[in-house]
């Protein structure tokens, strides 16, 4: 369902600073897939402009709980920032004092404050900017590493479960909701040859290989804030899905989105290709933002996390187009089969370079 704006406005009109007369604009903002962004500009105040979003509670069903989440990692944060306003984000409260606003409609609505003078890029411009959202990400995790994980709620439970979502992918097929999976009997051939290798990861976790972290679950370099004129990584933003999971999982989802040489929903799959370059960036600056906080298990697993995010996102795409895309936003017909035919173009891919891929993360081990 699209959000009206003036739906927005009257939301606005409950926070802090957002006196009917001072609020001068109201307007759609940002490209994500799940939530609504708006972008409200004040005509006076120390903040001129704030960003208001729709949380999406078809998919986050706890809100409350989403906004406690935030709200504790922000603060932990905040302590350990130089300049905290830019380098985490703000939360706005009511004028009754809440981090959100419920809506007569039953939307719940929150705000942060702007951070000024930074951009989000959609796709990488310079390897040094990757290699910038590769420290920030690092980073968050080396921060996040003494915040007590179990008081965190999940606030999707199962989010980067693999084996959870195959199981989800399989019941797609089996219902064919839309008739759609005679139409791509090669994408779903292509994700049962891989259903044991997929299910890897929750193995290791299970097993205690690998440790569970506070993760933040999206990080794609849109999730980066980035300095306008230094071009340094400022903030973390997008902290919906901040909760306890897999490191290498964050380092995967930021690789399968930044280092793909074309975009998440390229049709001509001859540009999907891994850079191989900007994943040596990336694996650099992901292991000096963590400072020494990853285990061994962690880095020599790096190589698979990027695949398995990137299998485990193409998957979910294909099972969206299966049950007739009522998960991700779509802007054409097709959507999101095009969306997971390019991940799985860069799967395979990454399947042709595993052996480099593997190379460059053992050069960085002690
Ligand atoms: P989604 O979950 O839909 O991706 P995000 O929280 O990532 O939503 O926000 C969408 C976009 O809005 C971001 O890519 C960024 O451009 C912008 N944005 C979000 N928060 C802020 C903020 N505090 N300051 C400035 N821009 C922001
Ligand atoms: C969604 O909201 P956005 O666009 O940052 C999704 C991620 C996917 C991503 C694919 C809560 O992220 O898991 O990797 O789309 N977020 C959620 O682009 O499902
Ligand atoms: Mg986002």
């Amino acid at each position: 369902m699209e959000i009206n704006v003036n739906v927005a406005t009257d939301a606005a009109m409950n926070f802090e600073y957002c006196e009917k007369e001072n609020v001068e604009s109201v307007t759609r903002h940002g490209n994500g897939h799940i939530n609504d962004t708006f972008l409200v500009k004040l005509k006076e105040g120390t903040h001129k402009k704030l960003i208001l979003q729709r949380i999406n509670h078809e998919i986050f069903k706890d809100p409350e709980g989403l906004m406690e989440n935030i709200l504790k990692v922000t603060e932990h944060l905040r302590k350990k920032a130089r300049d905290p306003y830019r380098e985490t984000l703000t939360v706005v409260k009511t004028r009754d004092n809440k981090p959100f606003y419920k809506d007569p409609q039953g939307n719940y609505w929150r705000m942060y404050l702007y951070i000024e003078n930074a951009i989000c890029l959609e796709k990488v411009e310079t390897p040094e900017e990757f290699y910038e959202s590769a420290v920030s990400f690092g980073k968050f995790q080396s921060m996040l590493s003494d915040f007590p994980a179990e008081t965190l709620r999940e606030t999707i439970p199962d989010f980067h479960n693999t084996v959870k979502r195959y199981e989800d992918f399989e019941r797609a097929v089996k219902e064919d909701r839309m008739g759609r999976a005679s139409l791509v009997e090669k994408e779903i051939f292509f994700l049962r040859e891989r259903k044991e290798e997929m299910a890897r990861g929750q193995k290791m976790l299970e097993s205690g290989e690998l440790p569970l972290r506070v993760t933040h679950n999206d990080t794609k370099l849109n999730n980066i804030m980035m300095d306008s004129v230094t071009g340094k990584g400022i903030c973390v933003i997008d902290l919906d899905t901040v909760m306890p999971g897999l490191s290498i999982y964050d380092f995967g989802d930021s690789i399968r989105f930044g280092a793909n040489t074309a975009a998440e929903d390229e049709t001509d799959l001859s540009k999907v290709s891994l850079d191989l370059d900007l994943f040596e960036l990336y694996v650099k600056g992901y292991i000096e933002g963590a400072d020494g906080r990853l285990t061994d298990a962690e880095i020599c697993s790096l190589p698979y996390g990027a695949k398995n995010m990137t299998m485990e996102c193409g998957m979910r795409f294909l099972t969206d187009y299966l049950n007739g895309d009522t998960y991700f936003k779509i802007h054409r017909e097709n959507h999101n089969l095009d969306r997971a035919r390019d991940q799985f173009k860069l799967v395979c891919d990454m399947e042709n370079k595993w052996s480099q891929m593997e190379n460059i993360v053992n050069d960085r081990r002690k």
